[in-house]
């Protein structure tokens, strides 16, 4: 059984043992460290000096040691009693490597002095002397490993423990709060300040309902998730609002009252049907576009409670008249608030407009699955150039926005222009 020894440290006082890595029972190799000692100016990796096996420790994290302290026993391994530390006192260039290590000369500790005796140069050699400036992570050779392992870069951890040291705790604590962070973009969202607005003046409390909760989930997913652009069009509604009011008038007496979105949103499954990569979901690992036979749009209404969009099914196979009756029964459940799951689901593409209301333009967010969405604003009349003259035309302006990772610009304006004809002359949606 060989004593484990403290080596030199120079002029050192007693200094603070705030690692011990191994325990009795322990098999070690000459140049692995056993202790990790704290000076006023640096930390030292004391090493075992020779493959073995631990068989005594004789120190504890906090107990203060000096040059030549017994901190345990070894049984030295057969053909291994030299200490490793002679062989290395003949590599110089380890010695220089070493004491770069130090950041400053304040930080260098008395082992590097030039009268290098044998344990000496056991500390000067296998001992890792780190600086403790503040700009140096400061932790142990267990927490540093375990660090490596996990990729965390220590300066960026918090170190809890004494002297702001780094302690395992402090990296295991950093990696789950960065797994707890939100994905997507690697760098988490910075959080809102809270800031308190009675300060300023008197306010009151109103808690968000679930609707209005979900919508906010909806669209902070959405925007976090899609790259988007809008497009921006108008369309000739003129003869379009003619027929309209012509119908309209036709059925004053009881029959379907007809509003613009209806034609929209017929004029627009047979535009998603020209265009199938509108009607699309991209598959979750990005990797491929899944294409929906069917056209089944949903469509944003304002309810007392919030958002909610219900889906009209197969638009593409119904009639305008048909289209409206399910739309004012859909918007009025959606009212009451009592829409089913089932009505809200499926849906491949949505609309919002706002037309009714007013505006002249917005730009709706796109929400996935679906990889586009169109607004619709508020149509006016303005003067329009028709080659010779200025004549009045209703004009509706439409906003696309799209998801960019699927749709290139192009393809959103020729999209728009295309539901620009056919809202122009419905006839061309029947060819
Ligand atoms: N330009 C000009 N007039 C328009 C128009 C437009 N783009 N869109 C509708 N109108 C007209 C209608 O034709 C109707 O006119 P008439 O009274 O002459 O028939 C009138 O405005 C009222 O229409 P409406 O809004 O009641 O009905 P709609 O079919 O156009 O829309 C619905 C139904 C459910 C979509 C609508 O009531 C609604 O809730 N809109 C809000 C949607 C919303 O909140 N979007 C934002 C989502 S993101 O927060």
């Amino acid at each position: 059984m060989t004593q484990l020894l403290i080596p030199d440290l120079g002029n050192t006082n007693a200094v603070d043992v705030i690692e011990v890595l191994v325990k009795v029972g322990d098999s070690v190799s000459a140049d692995q460290t056993v202790l990790v000692l704290e000076t006023e100016k640096a930390t030292v990796e004391i090493p075992a000096e020779y493959d073995g096996i631990i068989s005594s420790m004789q120190v504890k994290v906090g107990d203060q040691v000096t040059s030549g302290t017994v901190f345990g026993t070894i049984d030295v391994q057969a053909g291994a009693e030299q200490p490793v530390v002679e062989a290395a006192a003949e590599k110089p260039a380890v010695q220089e490597q070493a004491v770069q290590k130090q950041a400053s000369p304040q930080a260098t500790p008395d082992i590097s002095t030039n009268t290098v005796t044998k344990p000496e140069a056991a500390a000067v050699l296998s001992a890792v002397v780190r600086s403790n400036d503040e700009t140096i992570p400061y932790a142990g050779p267990a927490v540093r490993k375990l660090a490596r392992e996990l990729g965390v870069e220590l300066s960026q951890v918090r170190g809890t423990g004494l002297k702001q040291r780094i302690t395992k705790e402090d990296v295991q604590s950093f990696v789950k709060q960065r797994m707890q962070a939100p994905s997507g973009t690697g760098l988490g969202v910075p959080a809102v300040p809270e800031i308190d607005f009675s300060q300023f003046g008197p306010i009151t409390r109103q808690p968000l309902n679930n609707i209005k909760r979900a919508t906010a989930r909806a669209m902070t997913m959405a925007l976090l998730n899609v790259p988007q652009v809008t497009q921006f069009d108008e369309a000739d509604i003129t003869e379009l609002e003619q027929y309209r009011q012509r119908i309209n008038a036709q059925n004053s007496q009881g029959g379907v009252r007809l509003s613009l979105l209806p034609f929209l949103l017929k004029v627009l499954a047979r535009t998603l049907k020209d265009f199938p990569t509108f009607n699309a979901s991209l598959s979750p690992d990005g990797s491929e576009l899944i294409l929906k036979q069917y056209v089944h749009l949903g469509v944003a209404v304002d309810t007392p409670k919030g958002l909610l969009v219900p889906v009209i099914r197969d638009v593409g196979d119904k009639t305008i008249t048909e289209i409206t009756q399910e739309l004012q029964q859909k918007a009025s459940i959606a009212r009451e608030g009592k829409l089913t799951l089932a009505d809200m689901q499926g849906g491949c593409f949505s609309v919002s407009s706002l037309g009714g209301i007013g505006g002249t333009g917005f730009t709706p967010i796109v929400t996935p699955p679906d990889v586009a969405i169109l607004g619709v604003s508020k149509a006016c009349m303005k003067p329009v150039w028709n080659g010779n003259e200025f004549v009045p035309r209703l004009m509706l302006p439409l906003s696309l926005s799209y998801d960019h990772r699927v749709i290139d610009g192009a393809e959103a304006a020729r999209f728009t222009q295309r539901l620009v004809v056919y809202l122009q002359d419905l006839r061309d949606i029947l060819l």
